[in-house]
């Protein structure tokens, strides 16, 4: 049984960060004019990603450098431990990050595993808009930043390094657990009418090296169809890969199922094909083409950031247990 809540709304009055809070309606998915731009993205901290990317769309800019611009505000966030600088490392200690992109026309982006670049995401464009590829890894991915102009920096922030040393202690703290999952996906429907999507991550804390998750894969932890819609994906990668949950979703939502309920639906099978354990997490957004948003969880405790008509505001979704 997955029960509704109310929505927490909060609205940031422009760049004074004035936050508001109040209940609105108990239905989340909801309707805009297929010619207003929205952005959504996972997580409270979509709310101040989606901040600069909404300056971009509602100056006419393009879908997709809003959600680069947007999801580089979390990958430069020290405070948040799952996504970019300050994100918290491998098993060995290094912080390796998986990034992708996708633009309206299908074009695609992405890096997996690659150290030392604090903005994962600007590298994967890079990957699909001066390659003929669509996923550089580790080493490969590095250098090809590099040569792209991009710096080398160190991103082991204090907290993360104290965290890891914690951690090895006893190595015994699950690292796949629902405090773990803060990566950020998000998905913007310009002014013109196209979709573009971004996800960005750390991983698991502690994963094994050369672990990659769902977010860098095209299809798992992001699809965009310009016909359609868009979907992205946080929480555990294992599971997401394997239904290819983000795009079943943007399937489900072309036979006419809504962005909820095509979420809800990904949950579903997940839950019903594998062994999940009581911290396991999985969370997925969606938006249409006309700019209806929704999404689904499968433990409560998710919930995502819409920005449209000037107001940003963060919805807890619906979950399955
Ligand atoms: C992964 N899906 O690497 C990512 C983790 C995550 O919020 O979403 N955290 O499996």
């Amino acid at each position: 049984m997955y029960t509704r809540r109310n929505f927490l709304q909060t609205s940031f009055a422009g760049t004074l960060g004035i936050s508001l809070m109040r209940t609105i309606p108990d239905n989340s998915s909801s309707s805009i004019r297929n010619d207003s731009p929205v952005v959504i993205s996972t997580w409270d901290h979509g709310l101040k990603a989606n901040e600069a990317a909404w300056r971009i769309l509602s100056d006419g800019g393009k879908a997709l450098d809003a959600v680069e611009q947007g999801v580089m505000i979390t990958e430069a966030d020290p405070e948040v431990t799952s996504v970019g600088y300050g994100g918290f490392p491998d098993s060995s200690g290094h912080v390796t990050l998986d990034a992708c992109i996708m633009d309206e026309k299908g074009n695609a982006g992405s890096v997996v595993y690659l150290r030392n670049i604090k903005h994962p995401v600007s590298v994967a464009r890079m990957v699909m808009e001066r390659t003929p590829h669509v996923i550089l890894a580790g080493e490969g991915a590095l250098k090809f930043a590099v040569s792209q102009g991009f710096t080398q920096e160190n991103l082991l922030t204090p907290t993360a390094r104290k965290a890891w040393k914690e951690w090895l202690k006893t190595r015994k703290s699950n690292p796949v657990g629902i405090k773990n999952h803060d990566t950020i996906g998000m998905l913007a429907l310009d002014g013109s009418g196209n979709l573009s999507g971004a996800c960005t991550t750390s991983g698991l804390a502690f994963k094994m090296p050369g672990r990659v998750g769902d977010s860098p894969i095209i299809g798992a932890g992001l699809y965009v169809d310009n016909e359609v819609g868009a979907a992205t994906a946080t929480g555990e990668g294992e599971f997401i890969l394997k239904i290819v949950g983000s795009f079943l979703i943007v399937e489900l939502m072309k036979n006419g199922r809504s962005p909820e309920d095509a979420c809800r639906e990904a949950v579903s099978r997940i839950h019903k094909k594998f062994n999940l354990k009581s911290d396991n997490q999985i969370g997925f957004i969606a938006l249409t083409r006309e700019g209806q948003s929704g999404g689904f969880s499968l433990r409560k405790g998710f919930n995502y950031a819409i920005y449209r008509n000037g107001m940003n505001e963060l919805i807890d979704v619906n979950y399955l247990l």
